[in-house]
């Protein structure tokens, strides 16, 4: 392969060389001064554009040196070289150009062709005062004037086919691109523009370097690759579409983007030395459709451009010299950048003749140029004039921007069919896209980037919600039938001695309960077959909030207070009254009801979409699970407080519970099923709180945690609290049924037994009736015996009285009332001989009517009165008398 290439290397060295020594020998006809151009043509390698570029110099150089007006005192000499598109050996060639013994000459500039040799020829030229012009050099790395400071080049950037990349990839709604290139500095520059470029304009791109094609593939592959677009010269591209082919990276549902420059048959034909596994007809496959971009090369008016001739005349002759045809356009490497070689020896030729001008007005020429001078005025001129090119050339026309870039049109094509068609074309300074035509698309239908991801309505399982859904309808008739039979045996003994209230409470809480977890399932249903508006889902979250809070503060918070009573009363705490535990659930459904108004006002819940992860695939289309929740801006925090306040109550419910575990009190008869019903609550919301945040994600697996503890925890709770009673009231009927010799028949017991125990219930009921009543009648007494007694220590005062023989007047009375509210006679008694003394003692048993009481206190103090002939303060004991 080495021996091929240097013979290849040789015949252009012999042929450049014979071409060279004829320019020469013209000049002996004309004894003109040389103007000397180095040049370097890649005549194999990577880019082997030398081929026709080099005629393309040659005529251009004719047609300057014919050209009566152009440096008429001059003749230009090229030096041309081939650098086989090979940096180390382009560095040589400059070098050979430069110092060469047989080359006397001074060479002026230097032409240069093929990115990789144009870097390390600009990048040292400045050394020798030499300006570069490049007719083939596309790296947009060759933009930076700091590295190389007197470069220009007639072919466009490649990053001047970046913006038309863009512009594509917007116009398809392409928006993940992966950029497949090799390590060449052209590609890696034009790749970090691209990239930059993209992510600015919110498009995802991924850049894969090729090491070895068939990895490079594979990598795509798994990527998931769609929109390709390779950067590499041609022998690598074949390498990769073979392994496109192989891997199946090609056809519908993949677009290619490759460079516009190569030849039109470079996926047919490749040198011997390529090792390409694959037929031409497997490359065709993989090949057809992709697009290209690459700078406009023709001038499209057909106009004769500066030089005198159309673009269309400069073809055919560059054709006549390649000894080839129009229809072999396609395949002549380097045929559309010979424009620009054609257009680079007239700019350097009309810069040439506009810095001998300038030069001429000083007493300078041209000649006084040097490679070593540092300010060289010549070489200053020649850089200045070749900032101000503008000419119509047969490359449209030809100006350089501040960094020495050509400006240009970028076109659109695509491979049809094996032949490349025009799209359309695009100019970045208008941002102007003409399209000629719609690009066809592999498998007839445009590709995408990703595949489509659809959303996938996913509900909690419908047999699940149907099964949770009566199971809380049962639960709710079993609420209203302990409600019935709360009310039906109010005063039974079981009922009564049991806190009747709470339950009622506990029954009201459970239903909440039960209703949130119908409530639950609807909401996450919606988007299914039930279809709620934003705001009636924002509805139903609030209400599953407070059913859900204030359901676990009435079941939940009526068994706390009861276990909280029952550790009052066993501890035998003073100060502890019946309204107690109806207070407590009272001011924990106060709580509740302030927090969650604060929560719903200051951050209301609204409906959001929750995505899962994508579960299925078929072709191009994903399918993403989605269902509906209810969030709001803090909800975790407000969530936090609410699960942490209640997660305290379940905590002291639980020590509450163990401390009375073996408690038996007459006034809370079912205390220790409570107290179970409480370890029940507490067991259920410990696991299931958790486990609904670890499964955040399983639709289903929530609603079936959260529903079936609500369920449980109202039942188990309703169960323990409402069976014993059950039992127990039809034990306590059967068993007088059976004492009444049996008579009893009837399902609710009708007959003699029944009635004997509906007496002693309604007696029982009455009694308590009459206990409340005089309760309040003792804390009256008390209060006018107090007022009683303060009249009379006044008067006591008044009259001078001191306490005399008789014991005086300084009774005391003391009154208490205990728990039970019954009050005992037995403990009153004189004090002293005629003293005034009463004690009204907590009794244990009995009734006592404090009327006694006072009718005696003021019958004394009356006497009392009398005998020391005091006046009587007769309206106030009178009255007193009267209201007692
Ligand atoms: N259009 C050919 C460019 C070659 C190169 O930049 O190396």
């Amino acid at each position: 392969m080495r021996q091929s290439s240097c013979i290849v290397s040789l015949t252009w060295s012999l042929i450049l060389s014979t071409a060279s020594l004829c320019l020469a020998s013209n000049q002996r006809e004309k004894p003109l001064d040389l103007l000397h151009i180095g040049a370097l043509f890649p005549m194999s390698g990577d880019w082997a554009g030398g081929i026709a570029c080099w005629p393309a110099v040659e005529m251009a150089l004719q047609s300057v040196n014919d050209h009566p007006d152009i440096l008429p005192d001059y003749r230009l000499v090229l030096h041309p070289q081939d650098s086989q598109c090979d940096p180390g050996l382009g560095a040589r060639k400059m070098y050979e150009l430069l110092y060469h013994p047989s080359n006397n000459s001074r060479v002026v500039t230097l032409l240069t062709g093929c990115s990789t040799v144009s870097t390390y020829v600009a990048q040292a030229a400045h050394m020798w005062n030499l300006v570069v012009l490049s007719y083939g050099s596309s790296s947009p790395a060759l933009s930076d004037r700091s590295r190389f400071p007197t470069f220009f080049r007639t072919h466009p950037s490649a990053a001047l086919n970046n913006p038309t990349r863009l512009k594509l990839l917007q116009r398809y709604n392409w928006t993940r691109v992966f950029v497949l290139r090799s390590n060449e500095e052209v590609f890696a520059s034009t790749a970090k523009d691209l990239e930059q470029l993209l992510r600015r304009n919110n498009c995802s791109v991924m850049t894969e370097i090729v090491f070895d094609a068939g990895q490079a593939v594979k990598q795509l592959k798994s990527k998931e690759a769609r929109i390709i677009i390779g950067l590499f010269y041609d022998p690598l591209a074949r390498q990769i579409f073979c392994q496109a082919y192989k891997q199946g990276l090609f056809g519908p549902r993949y677009q290619w983007l490759l460079i516009g420059w190569y030849s039109d048959d470079w996926y047919l034909k490749w040198p011997a030395a390529e090792r390409v596994n694959c037929t031409p007809d497997e490359m065709s496959m993989a090949a057809d459709l992709h697009l290209t971009t690459e700078s406009m090369t023709w001038n499209e008016l057909d106009q004769p451009t500066y030089s005198g001739i159309t673009a269309r005349q400069f073809q055919n002759r560059v054709l006549e010299r390649l000894g080839k045809n129009r229809s072999d356009i396609g395949s002549i490497l380097g045929f559309p950048e010979s424009p620009f070689a054609y257009d680079a020896v007239w700019a350097l030729a009309l810069a040439m003749h506009s810095a001998e001008a300038r030069l001429k007005s000083r007493g300078l020429r041209l000649l006084n140029f040097t490679h070593q001078q540092p300010d060289n005025p010549v070489f200053f001129e020649l850089y200045r004039a070749m900032n101000a090119t503008n000419f119509d050339g047969v490359s449209s026309r030809v100006f350089f921007d501040s960094l020495g870039n050509r400006i240009a049109w970028t076109q659109i094509e695509q491979l049809v069919n094996g032949r490349y068609r025009t799209i359309g074309r695009y100019q970045v300074q208008e941002d102007k896209l003409e399209l000629q035509r719609e690009p066809v698309w592999p498998g007839g239908v445009r590709p995408r980037s990703e595949p489509l991801i659809q959303p996938l309505f996913r509900p909690v399982n419908a047999v699940l919600y149907w099964i949770m859904s009566l199971l809380a309808c049962l639960g709710l008739l079993a609420c209203a039938g302990g409600a019935v039979f709360l009310w039906r045996y109010r005063r039974h003994r079981v009922v009564a001695c049991s806190q009747p209230v709470l339950h009622a409470v506990m029954l009201a809480g459970c239903s909440l309960s039960l209703l949130a977890v119908i409530v639950y399932g609807v909401d996450r249903f919606s988007g299914g077959f039930v279809n709620l508006s934003p705001g009636s889902f924002r509805v139903l979250c609030h209400a599953k909030a407070w059913l859900l809070s204030l359901g676990f503060t009435g079941g939940y918070g009526s068994l706390f207070a009861k276990t909280w009573s029952v550790y009052r009363l066993a501890t035998g705490r003073r100060g502890a009254t019946q309204l107690e535990p109806y207070a407590f659930v009272a001011v924990l459904f106060l709580l509740d009801a302030a927090f969650l108004t604060a929560w719903q006002v200051n951050d209301p819940l609204s409906m959001k979409r929750e995505l899962f992860r994508i579960e299925r695939s078929d072709d191009d289309v994903e399918y993403e699970p989605y269902s509906n929740s209810c969030e709001s801006k803090n909800g975790a925090v407000w969530l936090g407080v609410l699960l942490g306040w209640k997660g305290l109550l379940l905590l002291f419910g639980l020590l509450l519970a163990y401390e009375t575990r073996n408690v038996k009190l007459k006034q809370v008869w079912d205390s220790r099923f409570a107290g179970m019903a409480v370890y029940n609550t507490v067991v259920l919301c410990v696991i299931t709180a958790p486990v609904t945040l670890i499964i955040s994600a399983q639709e289903t697996a929530i609603f079936a945690f959260v529903s079936i503890a609500a369920w449980l925890c109202c039942v188990l709770s309703l169960g323990l609290l409402f069976l014993p009673k059950v039992a127990e009231v039809v034990k306590s009927q059967s068993s007088e049924s059976k004492s009444n010799g049996g008579t009893s028949s009837g399902p609710d017991g009708a007959g003699g037994g029944t009635q004997v125990s509906k007496e002693e219930e309604e007696r029982y009921a009455q009694m308590l009736e009459e206990n409340d009543k005089l309760r309040g009648q003792i804390s009256n007494c008390e209060v006018r015996l107090r007022s009683l007694h303060k009249q009379l220590a006044d008067w006591m005062d008044n009259c001078g009285a001191s306490g005399g023989g008789d014991g005086g007047a300084g009774g005391r009375v003391r009154s208490e009332s205990g728990g039970g509210g019954t009050v005992g006679r037995g403990a009153a008694g004189h004090r002293g001989g005629g003293g005034l003394g009463i004690e009204v003692a907590e009794a244990t048993s009995g009734f006592y009517s404090c009327s006694d009481v006072v009718a005696s206190s003021s019958r004394m103090l009356h006497s009392q009165q009398q005998q020391r002939n005091c006046p009587v303060a007769s309206t106030d004991l009178l009255s007193t008398e009267t209201y007692l």
